[in-house]
């Protein structure tokens, strides 16, 4: 028998646009699943997406709406076979009125100044969709800069001896010089530091309970440019992984997100995340941090500069970070420290501390 999955109670909202489809037609889905996301707009506010999960279990049978469908109550998502577990309440249960409070007061929080002129007025203009993935990314972005006192500390650290390392590394059958980037010396660093300072793998979700979630794990986030938006995969276990694993690893998973097929869940549950413009260029930045984490990583593009070094000017290839924090946890000491961490874990013993 087929059951009909349809738009729950929205609140007041009507004809929201579908913005995700994250089941296909042959899908197993459990209750509560996401089935859909949609976004709720209010004029002269800005916008906020709300997951739609489902109130049955089954396999999709017939998928009835398309990106970009506008839908309200009612409307149906989708029709599900096989064994179905009747919700007890309601067939089709509200969106809790604290999922539409949230999206609310998203909402609400997101509301920019109204400007008084249209930009056509001053001369020729062209509007288009913004990419899907940056629409997403907006409220997680704007969640985080307004509920987390960002501060950053910015450090430069003499990764001379790991580059002198990392361009005379070849493959031992075939003697070809082996590709591995900065970053994955990066992210070793990173989970050594992270092992020391396990403030730093930790989450404040429940600040209202004044806990702090110590993480045992080393997920690594690594912030990917595509051209759908920014996405942050997660290498997992980076503590248990070597550098030719890691370099072969950071290639599939930024090729998955580039060629969007990856699955939601390597998105979720993290460490802390590392943002590189190292490709690209620039000294510092002020990355932000990916909620619900309590930091983040900038790296920027190494340089060769003269410094002081061994009591002389020497040259030494330069590498830039800036690290954001959670202020409510981390303090600038720390942080500091932290960086400090880095430097030693990159630098000149970087290799017995990779070891580690
Ligand atoms: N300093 C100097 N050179 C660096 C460097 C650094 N810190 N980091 C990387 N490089 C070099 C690499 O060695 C490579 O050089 P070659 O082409 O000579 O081998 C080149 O820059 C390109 O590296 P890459 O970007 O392809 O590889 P990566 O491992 O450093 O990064 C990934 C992988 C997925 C993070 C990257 O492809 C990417 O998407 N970076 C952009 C992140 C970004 O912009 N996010 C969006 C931010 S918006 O808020």
């Amino acid at each position: 028998m087929s059951k009909q999955i349809k738009v729950p109670d929205i609140g007041d909202f009507e004809n929201v646009e579908v913005i995700e489809i994250l089941v296909k037609q042959g899908d197993k889905v459990k209750k509560n699943d996401t089935l859909i996301t949609i976004e709720l707009y209010r004029k002269w506010k800005n916008k906020s997406s709300v997951e739609v999960p489902s109130t049955e279990e089954g396999t999709v049978e017939n998928l009835n709406v398309n990106i970009g469908d506008r839908v309200s109550k009612g409307d149906l998502i989708l029709t599900l076979s096989g064994e179905i577990i009747k919700d007890k309440e309601n067939n089709i249960p509200p969106i809790t009125e604290k999922i539409i409070k949230e999206a609310e007061s998203t909402i609400i929080k997101e509301k920019v100044i109204k400007i008084e002129y249209s930009h056509s007025d001053f001369g020729e203009v062209e509007i288009k969709d913004m990419p899907r993935i940056k629409r997403l990314a907006a409220s997680h972005l704007i969640n985080s800069w307004t509920t987390i006192p960002h501060a950053t500390h910015h450090d430069e650290i003499d990764i001379t001896e790991m580059e002198e390392f990392r361009n005379s590394l070849a493959d031992n059958n075939t003697g070809e010089k082996l590709k591995i980037t900065p970053l994955v010396f990066i992210i070793k660093a990173l989970v050594g530091a992270l092992k020391k300072f396990p403030l730093f793998n930790s989450s404040i979700d429940e600040l209202e309970n004044g806990k702090i979630t110590y993480k045992k794990y080393y997920h690594i986030g690594i912030a990917v440019d595509t051209s759908h938006g920014l996405m942050v995969p997660k290498i997992r276990d980076a503590n248990n992984k070597s550098l030719k694993h890691l370099g072969d690893e950071l290639r599939e998973v930024s090729e998955k997100c580039r060629n969007l097929k990856i699955d939601k869940k390597e998105f979720y549950g993290g460490s802390m995340t590392i943002l590189s413009l190292g490709g690209i260029g620039g000294s510092f930045f002020t990355p932000i941090i990916n909620y619900p984490e309590v930091a983040i990583l900038g790296v920027s593009k190494s340089t060769k500069k003269q410094v002081y070094f061994q009591k002389n000017f020497q040259t030494r290839t330069i590498l830039p970070i800036s690290l954001s924090y959670d202020h409510r946890i981390v303090n600038d000491a720390e942080a500091a420290r932290f960086c400090n961490e880095l430097r030693e874990n990159l630098g000149k013993n970087f290799a017995y501390k990779l070891a580690i």
